[in-house]
């Protein structure tokens, strides 16, 4: 492995000055990339933002932070450091040598993967694109933008392996990944949630806590991949991933925060009233973004990631410190289902299972956060309380797509669905109220009155620090 190189036009770790046909690919799409962040990327004109800049990998620092121009952002290539002698976990080819190259017979589902991954990373810059001209303090302003280069930087890993290992099918693959547009009646991206919009903060906030918490869970089975070249990229996207977790983790915490102090000072629940935003429509948006989120992992039983699992593309959330046979083939386990028009559980071959596994896993993860929240009103003193709705509200993917259920489980008629949805999911009365609280706070050591300041600035900086100059 090189070392990064920044004279290079595309900073990478992955030696692409030894390989000048890919090189000159990558090359050539990067002018279409940049044109793809102009066009659809973030649309509020600054001079520069306080960045991170991911410029190595290694144990002793990977990022340097400082103010640089957006367009000039260093969005470069780098995987992890490879493990010498790595074996595959698991599948039929358990014990083999990781692969360095894409194996011909599964070629079309490995290329598959990393569309889907691909895809998923610049429809989130395109959702949000238009949120800096509300945002609700200069620190959170940046945070935006980090989000956006990274999973800019996130497109440039799927891109990089697509031109590396897929030849010409490749090529055209990354030039559709610019193409298909978040929302686009012509060509949509291709999963549910990334066509839906980022319109305002709280969504931005609940789709970096929920959404991007599919990515974890995705990325975290793609780095166990038989494909070591995958496995290493996403292993270092990881380490991003978690500070866009960690901006959403945050951002709800710190509305909640806010909102509880409007509710004790005023000793009221109407919190709007005050410029907050009011808990039940909190809950309404986080109602959405985790049913439109578990929709992300897929049916709940599926040959396709049978078939990966098998194959050893596609893995489990944390595949090596799973005590079994890591085949599965004599396996089983239990997966929501309807039966009889009853929300039940069925036993499935554990292969099939294996989207429920992974959904169960980032389910878990979920209820930590509303955990945090919780306490955040618990110390209040209020007797207020967030909750996750059941698996089978608001789904347009797997068992419960055919069915319209309450926050509690209980299956309703269609007519009963029409009737009571506007107290579970955000009407347009709402989003109106959470547009009208969206007015943009660029002033330093400035915040918006709905949200509490950060904790802690980025990097060791104050929060009052001028981490964007705008244009
Ligand atoms: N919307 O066999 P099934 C991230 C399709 S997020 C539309 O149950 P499978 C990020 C499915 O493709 C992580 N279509 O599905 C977050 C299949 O189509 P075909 C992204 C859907 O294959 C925030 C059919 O329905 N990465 O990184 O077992 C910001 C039957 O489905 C949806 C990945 O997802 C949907 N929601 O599992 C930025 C990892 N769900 O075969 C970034 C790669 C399913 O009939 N992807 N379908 O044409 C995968 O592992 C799998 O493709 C899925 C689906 C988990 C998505």
């Amino acid at each position: 492995m090189s070392s990064p190189d920044y004279a290079e036009k595309i900073p990478n770790n992955v030696a692409l000055a030894d390989d000048r046909r890919l090189q000159r690919a990558l090359e050539s799409w990067q002018p279409n990339f940049l044109t793809w962040w102009e066009t659809m990327g973030p649309t509020l004109p600054t001079q520069d933002v306080y960045l991170r800049t991911a410029v190595n990998v290694g144990r002793d620092g990977w990022a340097r932070f400082g103010h640089v121009p957006m367009r000039d952002y260093r969005w470069g290539i780098f995987l992890a450091e490879p493990s010498p002698d790595r074996r595959i976990a698991f599948g039929a080819h358990q014990g083999e040598p990781a692969w360095q190259q894409v194996p011909g017979e599964y070629r079309a589902e490995l290329r598959r993967l990393i569309v889907i991954q691909g895809d998923t990373e610049p429809a989130s810059v395109e959702q949000q694109r238009n949120l800096g001209a509300t945002a609700p303090s200069l620190y959170d302003l940046r945070n935006l933008f980090q989000v956006n280069v990274e999973e800019g930087r996130h497109l440039w890993a799927m891109v990089y392996l697509l031109h590396a290992h897929f030849g010409r099918e490749g090529r055209e693959e990354a030039e559709e990944l610019l193409h298909r547009n978040s929302g686009s009646a012509d060509a949509p991206r291709i999963l549910g949630a990334f066509n839906e919009e980022t319109p305002d903060w709280l969504s931005f906030f609940m789709f970096t806590y929920f959404t991007d918490r599919d990515g974890k869970y995705q990325l975290g089975t793609l780095k166990e991949s038989a494909f070591d070249p995958l496995s290493r990229t996403c292993e270092f996207m990881l380490k991003e991933e978690a500070h866009h977790m960690f901006v959403g983790t945050t951002g709800v915490d710190r509305m909640v925060e806010r909102t509880a102090q409007v509710m004790v000072e005023h000793d009221t629940d109407d919190a709007a009233a005050h410029g907050a935003i009011p808990l039940p429509v909190i809950q309404k948006y986080l109602n959405f973004h985790y049913s439109v989120s578990l929709d992300l992992f897929g049916g709940e039983t599926s040959t396709n990631v049978a078939n990966y699992y098998t194959a050893g593309l596609k893995g489990r959330w944390m595949e090596e410190r799973r005590k079994d046979d890591h085949q599965l083939t004599d396996d089983g386990i239990l997966v929501d289902a309807l039966i009889d028009g009853q929300i039940t559980r069925t036993e499935v071959p554990a292969l099939t299972g294996l989207n429920t596994d992974l959904r169960r896993e980032y389910i878990a993860d979920c209820e930590g956060g509303v955990k945090r929240w919780n306490r955040i009103l618990d110390g209040a003193g209020l007797p207020h309380r967030l909750a996750l709705p059941h698996p089978a509200f608001n789904r347009k993917v797997g068992a419960f797509a055919g069915i319209e259920a309450s926050p509690t489980g209980e299956i309703l008629t269609p007519a009963e669905w029409h009737e009571r949805n506007s107290q579970w999911l955000p009407t347009s009365t709402d989003k109106t109220f959470i547009r009208s609280l969206m007015r943009p706070v660029y002033q330093r050591g400035k915040i918006a009155a709905w949200l509490a300041p950060p904790r802690n600035g980025i990097n060791g900086q104050p929060f009052d620090y001028d981490y964007v100059h705008l244009a």
